[in-house]
């Protein structure tokens, strides 16, 4: 024996609960990373509840209650943390090989209770498997190691260096806290995942709601290909949002609080939206630093309540402005009061397209209001809801350099392809995309060719104002060459989108979106 140290039971059970510890959290970060995956915990705790005597389980429930899930998962982190104690000291008195072999055993131990349970499969004792080579690499790598040593060339057992064992601790503690910790909050997607199904189906259930909604062909939409589908499907949505990670909020745990300048200050559940009345709309989404001719812009079919029927019964007070919303994550913006209470569709929005909203697009509420940019209205995973001044509240991109109002603006975009062969029967060309001028309607859309005269493009069907409306222009023969094309759009009072261009900030893009178009011989 070369040191004090070795043989020490203190620093034995030490590292013995730090392996174990370690170990734990690398499992749970596995079925945090891995869908299908199970901590092998609660089974375990399954099981020793399942064999402990009747009088020991009828002890436990009146000294516990009925809080019985979480007596049985302490019941098994105490049976696993103490055979760690068990094991950490086996190292420290030199049985290395009956520490590893007890460690392998707890780990057999733990992927046998996962497979018996209901619907085993090998993927859920992944988790097992590496948090007990885990727990194997820290005994080895923490605990005293056999050395040859020096006088009689026998293997024997040197101490450990305190320092050393202590920073190696504290490494290992911290790796522990970290990893279970990120674990802990991944598994939380998969338990979104499954609110996510139950609210598409509870929606659904409910009869009135459409199912994904398939709209081509059909009125609204002009069958020419390149030009972006009616509706986006979620998968293809645009994202901006300042989340590094999505928030994935459990329905249980989500509520909403509407106050501020109201007479009746109100707290919604999940189910207090479902009871009431719903509405499903189409509405156009735009993000204000989308440029000229770019994607950050959507249609889907929203579902949600009307915000203006819950802040009438909130009891809006004379002299309020706008409606301060806040984000769980802390993101907050300011609409104008006038912008839900109008009459046009703004909603707590619940579902998009068919289904429960994505975690990325807002799970389970966010707003919606037409006709306003995202930054001013479009709070996803909304908690609160705050009637201000104007002056009283700056939403978080407005100190940040952008307009407290944000009325979309009217814009054609040009969609369809750049370059045609008139060997493919290329020069009749259909030229189109789609325009949105949002609450205020298209009304026409038209374009030019080298800054030619105006000319008008057939427009498809909208459902509402509210929405972007699919246009094509086509022309006749075109001579082989290379044409600007310009399109330009005119809201519903005939009032055509601004020439001048304009850059994203403060209050979004403006300018005519203009493509070369190659007609080739
Ligand atoms: N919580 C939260 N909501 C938010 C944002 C955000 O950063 N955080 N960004 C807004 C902006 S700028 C836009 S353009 C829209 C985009 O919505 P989408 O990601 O569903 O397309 O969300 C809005 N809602
Ligand atoms: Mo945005």
């Amino acid at each position: 024996m070369q040191n004090g140290l070795y043989g020490s039971k203190k620093l034995g059970a030490v590292l013995g609960l730090l392996a174990t510890a370690v170990g734990l959290a690398a499992a749970e970060l596995i079925v945090g990373l891995v869908r299908g995956s199970a901590s092998p915990v609660v089974p375990i705790g399954q099981e020793f509840i399942d064999r402990t005597p009747k009088w020991l389980k009828d002890w436990a429930i009146e000294q516990f209650g009925t809080n019985d899930k979480v007596v049985l998962v302490a019941g098994a982190l105490i049976v696993v943390l103490g055979l760690g104690a068990v094991i950490g000291i086996l190292m420290f008195r030199g049985e290395r090989a009956s520490a590893f072999a007890l460690t392998s055993a707890v780990g057999v131990v733990g992927a046998w209770a996962v497979l018996i349970r209901p619907d085993p499969t090998l993927g859920k004792i992944l988790p097992t498997i590496v948090g007990t080579a885990v727990s194997l690499a820290v005994l080895w790598w923490l605990g005293p190691k056999p050395e040859v040593s020096e006088e009689d060339g026998r293997k024997v057992i040197m101490g450990v260096d305190r320092r050393q064992f202590i920073g190696g601790a504290v490494t290992i503690g911290s790796a522990a806290a970290i990893t279970g910790g990120v674990g802990r909050a991944l598994q939380r997607r998969f338990a979104v995942a499954v609110d996510q199904l139950a609210v598409t189906e509870t929606l659904q259930r409910s009869g009135d709601m459409s199912t994904v909604p398939n709209l081509s062909p059909s009125e609204f939409e002009l069958g020419v290909d390149g030009i972006e589908s009616f509706v986006v499907p979620n998968n293809n949505f645009y994202r901006i949002d300042t989340a590094l990670v999505v928030p994935q909020v459990q329905v249980d745990s989500w509520k909403l609080r509407i106050d501020g300048m109201v007479d009746n200050p109100i707290e919604l559940t999940f189910d207090d939206l479902l009871a009431r009345e719903q509405i499903e709309r189409y509405i156009t989404l735009s993000c204000v630093s989308n440029p000229v001719g770019g994607d950050l812009v959507g249609n889907a079919l929203w579902r949600g309540v009307r915000l203006k029927d819950i802040l009438e019964e909130a009891g809006v007070q004379d002299g309020a402005e706008q409606v301060v919303s806040r984000s769980i994550d802390g993101w907050t913006c300011g609409s104008p009061l006038e912008t839900i209470m109008d009459g046009r569709d703004a909603m707590l929005a619940i579902a998009m397209n068919g289904e429960a909203l994505p975690a990325q697009h807002g799970f389970p509420v966010r707003i919606v209001v037409p006709g306003l940019f995202g930054y001013v209205s479009a709070t996803k995973w909304v908690t609160e809801i705050r009637l201000t001044r104007w002056d009283e509240f700056d939403g978080y991109w407005i100190p940040r350099g952008w307009s407290k109002e944000g009325p979309v603006k009217t814009m054609a975009r040009i969609d369809t392809g750049r370059k045609v062969k008139k060997s493919d029967g290329g020069g009749a060309v259909a030229i189109g995309g789609v325009a949105w001028a949002l609450h205020r309607g298209i009304s026409q859309v038209q374009v030019r060719f080298d800054e030619g005269e105006w000319l008008d493009a057939e427009i498809a069907g909208v459902p509402s104002n509210d929405t972007w409306v699919q246009w094509v222009h086509r022309t006749g023969d075109l001579a082989p060459g290379r044409y600007a094309v310009e399109a330009r759009a005119l809201d519903g009072d005939g009032v055509p989108q601004p020439e001048t261009p304009a850059a994203v900030a403060p209050n979004g893009a403006q300018g005519y979106h203009r493509i070369a178009l190659t007609v080739e011989a």
